[in-house]
């Protein structure tokens, strides 16, 4: 896909994630009557996940009939194509969603497994993130760049603390701890899309989060390189890690190498 091609898939994206983002925000008015399954510990389902995901993946296979697809709710669907993947969380960020809280819907879009353009939309703040790569960062069309703090004292950093394999828990308080010691403050979003977006565009300096899946980072991992910050796993080793022990570090490079140093301490 030449890089004109790559445009017209993003405003495919974009065009998804709006329509997704109107339908969304009606059924958040209802969601005090919707039925909530769990798929795991505080892993929450909801009628909302699947309509808004129907939303997105028309729009998608209406422009590309013939690409692959994975989404949060439908799982895998192969097309014609093995090397272009639409990765697709339609809420990313439920229990927020249905406690009347922020959440955002993520897409990106892989060519044989690396992720070449992707948004994230918030639609209650009407933020969309796009990112192409080699094509930089954007908030609103406008270009963005990851923070320039470099004094941990400043660091303002996002996490989450796990859900799934509740076994891992106990060592993520400890690393939460050592992180928390010396810096300014710590921010559970509760959207792994909407944090890596932040440190995207300077408000977070950093963030870390083990056991969230590809679907919820792949677009917010390019966003953050394109943005000129550093994704690595919780060892400060690269995606062919991160991908797949699900554990991940994102920030400026200061921020980026004090949250390994410390979780290699944990
Ligand atoms: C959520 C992640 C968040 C994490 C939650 C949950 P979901 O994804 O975005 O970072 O802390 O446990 O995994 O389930 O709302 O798509």
């Amino acid at each position: 896909m030449n890089k004109q091609e790559n445009i017209k898939a993003l405003n495919i994206m974009i065009k998804a994630a709006k329509e997704a983002g109107k339908l969304s925000k009606l059924l958040q008015k209802k969601r005090t009557k919707m039925e909530v399954k769990f798929k795991g510990p505080a892993d929450l389902l909801c009628y909302a996940d699947q309509q808004t995901e129907e939303c997105i993946k028309k729009i998608l296979f209406n422009a590309y009939p013939n690409f692959s697809y994975y989404g949060e709710e439908t799982g895998e669907i192969k097309g014609k194509s093995n090397n272009y993947l639409w990765l697709v969380d339609p809420i990313d960020g439920t229990t927020n969603f249905l406690s009347g809280l922020e959440y955002t819907i993520t897409i990106a879009l892989r060519f044989n497994k690396n992720t070449i353009s992707g948004i994230i939309y918030n639609p209650i703040s009407k933020e969309m993130f796009t990112v192409t790569k080699g094509g930089g960062a954007f908030l609103n069309n406008k270009r963005i760049k990851v923070s320039k703090t470099d004094d941990h004292r400043r660091f303002l950093i996002g996490t989450g603390i796990p859900t799934k394999n509740i076994k891992y828990s106990n060592k993520s308080y400890i690393r939460l701890k050592k992180i928390r010691e010396n810096i300014a403050g710590i921010r559970i979003t509760g959207s792994a899309a909407y944090s890596l977006a932040l440190v995207a565009c300077g408000k977070l300096d950093g963030y870390f989060e083990g056991t969230v899946g590809v679907i919820d980072t792949a677009a917010g991992v390019l966003l953050v390189e394109e943005a000129g910050g550093i994704v690595s796993d919780f060892w400060g080793r690269n995606k062919k890690y991160f991908e797949k022990n699900v554990t991940y570090v994102a920030g400026n490079k200061q921020a980026h190498s004090y949250i390994v140093k410390k979780t290699n301490k944990a």
